[in-house]
């Protein structure tokens, strides 16, 4: 069939709107009318050409929400008119890591999907003269139409808005997933986010819905104060506007240090101020945001010798066709909020126009609706 897609055409350039062909579902692979997908810094980044595994040409997007079309051979759990949301971290349930209850990370189709193909090691999508087009993260949800693997699919309830449970697909998931089911955070704690964009908002969701009794909320940017106050945050800090060393102020901000510390701005010397604002004996510091290639992170051993622990959360350690269903009902019970984080939307047509409400810092989440 022919769909409409923004094709990554190469680093640096912006997204080509275009009509593509894409091939239906093959054997475990599910056709997907996406109806809304969000825009999140992963699709610039690999836009960018920081990726260093980033391929072109490609359809990216990550976070979207839509319809089962059709089903390929052997498909048992899905149906036409199910409403899913793709999974970039897919959950088989028999894979060694699946069955490990220490990660989510599941392994079962992880070599193709970094390759930009189906699990059979070929593409689904190509130009309308034949040429192939990668998938990217095994979701490709700058399309009208996708086609994604069974067990990268999270069934939904049907009455949920395509429009903003899309954003469940990974920043709501990671923020609140991050609190919940990395850092295990209990009733009572204090909490430090560094970073309040649309990863570091939901962290403060997470904690507030965890019952922590002081979040304090750490950026660069004092305009992002308010909607930070709205999703839970207690204490706000600049640290632009802190005398001297930013660690000693928010471990006497926290009387001692936080128990739990939440890095959501990718900046590995954030990472080292988020580890060392940890309280002695027991903090734990869980890092989110993702470095750009070739960075490290550093701090003194006895950081650690002395009880913080330095943790990492991927898709907020959230297994999707488990996890993510239960995180739209929270939304739809009002236990978390999404609407004013949806700051912008947008036809397809213009997805460039959100690339560039994301540079200038204006937008927390803008979402194509198609
Ligand atoms: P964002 O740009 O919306 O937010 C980042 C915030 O950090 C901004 O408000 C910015 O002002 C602030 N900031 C930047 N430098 C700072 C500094 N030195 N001190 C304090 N604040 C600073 O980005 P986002 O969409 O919220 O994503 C945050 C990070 O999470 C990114 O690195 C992204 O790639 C990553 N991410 C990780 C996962 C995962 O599964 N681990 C999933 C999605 C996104
Ligand atoms: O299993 O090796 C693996 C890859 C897991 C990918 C996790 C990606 C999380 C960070 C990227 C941000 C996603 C939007
Ligand atoms: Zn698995």
């Amino acid at each position: 069939m022919e769909v409409r897609a923004a094709v990554a055409v190469g680093a640096g350039k912006p997204l080509e709107v275009t009509t593509v062909r894409l091939e239906g579902p093959r054997a475990f692979e599910v056709l997907v009318e996406i109806k809304a997908t969000g825009i999140c810094h992963t699709d610039e980044f690999t836009l960018s050409g920081a990726d260093p595994e980033g391929l072109f040409p490609a359809i990216l997007g990550h976070e979207g929400a839509g319809v089962v079309v059709e089903v390929g051979p052997g498909v048992t759990t899905l149906k036409p008119g199910d409403h899913v949301i793709p999974l970039y971290t897919p959950e088989c349930r028999t894979c060694e890591y699946c069955l490990n209850p220490k990660t989510n990370l599941c392994q079962s189709i992880r070599a193709t999907q970094g390759q930009g193909l189906m699990p059979d090691g070929s593409s689904r999508f190509s130009t309308l003269d034949g040429d192939p087009i990668l998938h990217y993260m095994g979701t490709s949800t700058f399309s009208n139409y996708t086609v994604v693997p069974e067990i990268a699919l999270a069934k939904i309830r049907p009455d949920a808005p395509f429009d903003k449970v899309c954003y469940i697909g990974c920043g709501v998931t990671t923020g609140i997933g991050a609190v919940i089911n990395t850092a295990k955070v209990e009733i009572g704690s204090r909490a430090i986010v560094f970073g309040l964009g649309g990863i570091g908002l939901n962290v403060l969701q997470g904690l507030r819905l965890a019952g922590a009794d002081q979040i304090v909320g750490v950026d660069l940017n004092p305009e992002k104060k308010e909607m930070a106050e709205r999703f839970g945050m207690t204490d706000f800090v600049n640290p632009s506007e802190v005398d001297g060393d930013l660690v000693p102020y928010l471990v006497n901000l926290t009387k001692g240090g936080a128990d739990y510390t939440f890095d959501a701005t990718g900046n590995v010397n954030v990472m080292r101020t988020a580890l060392e604002s940890a309280h002695k004996g027991w903090g734990e510091s869980i890092i989110i945001g993702v470095a750009p290639a070739g960075a490290e992170i550093s701090t003194r051993p006895f950081q650690l010798v002395t009880g913080r622990v330095w943790k990492g959360t991927a898709f907020g350690g959230a297994r999707g066709r488990t996890d993510v269903p239960k995180i739209v009902d929270w939304y739809m019970d009002g236990k978390i909020e999404i609407d004013p984080m949806i700051t912008h939307t947008m036809p397809l047509e213009d997805i460039n126009k959100g690339f560039d409400l994301m540079h200038s810092g204006e937008s927390i989440r803008s979402v194509v609706v198609y």
